[in-house]
């Protein structure tokens, strides 16, 4: 897993240079959003159940997958899919504190869209969900982190599809 500070050095060190003005700027940006991103995890994660609960009442009850034959039907269907969105609220917000998505490379996408397309588990509804997340998201900790927010969880759906 990489953060937005060892990939700033790692880049440099490649090149077996000094931070350049570009690469410092970066890590400015980064600091300057610190408070920001340590306070929308705190906010995240003491809310994390809600939001995964308000998330699914937006996007997926009483819907196809929700009924006799859809893929969330049945209680342990069901709770897999809420586990599913738990995982990627949880794994966004580390991304978020890191400033780098790597971390969704390397443990949550590896191999996802092959297990959901093998399950039959519609990519198409948990888009859906995942995108509830993000505007549940961005009301509870603001416009700013709920931005960041959304790069990360734009960034799984995007690997899914
Ligand atoms: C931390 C990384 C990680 C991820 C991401 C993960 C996902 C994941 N979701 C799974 C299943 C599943 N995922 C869903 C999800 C859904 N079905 C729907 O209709 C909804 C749209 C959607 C929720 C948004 C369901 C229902 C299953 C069970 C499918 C089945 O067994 O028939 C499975 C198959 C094994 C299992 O059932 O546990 C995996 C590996 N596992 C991991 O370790």
């Amino acid at each position: 897993m990489q953060d937005a500070i060892t990939s700033v050095i790692n880049s440099s060190d490649v090149q077996g240079k000094y931070l350049d003005s570009s690469a410092l700027d970066k890590l400015k940006a980064y600091f300057a959003t610190g408070e920001l991103r340590v306070r929308a995890a705190s906010t995240i994660s003491a809310n994390a159940a809600s939001i995964v609960k308000e998330a699914v009442a937006k996007s997926l009850l009483y819907s196809d997958v929700t009924r006799p034959g859809g893929n969330m039907y049945t209680t342990r269907r069901y709770a897999a899919c809420i586990r599913d969105l738990d995982y990627y609220l949880r794994y966004s917000t580390y991304a978020m504190l890191a400033g780098d998505v790597s971390i969704l490379d390397e443990r949550v996408l590896n191999g996802l869209k092959e297990t959901y397309n093998s399950l039959g588990v519609p990519i198409g509804s948990t888009v859906q969900a995942i995108q509830a997340m993000k505007e549940v998201t961005a009301g509870l900790v603001g416009a700013d982190a709920g931005k960041e927010m959304g790069v990360y969880f734009d960034y799984i759906c995007s690997g899914l599809s």
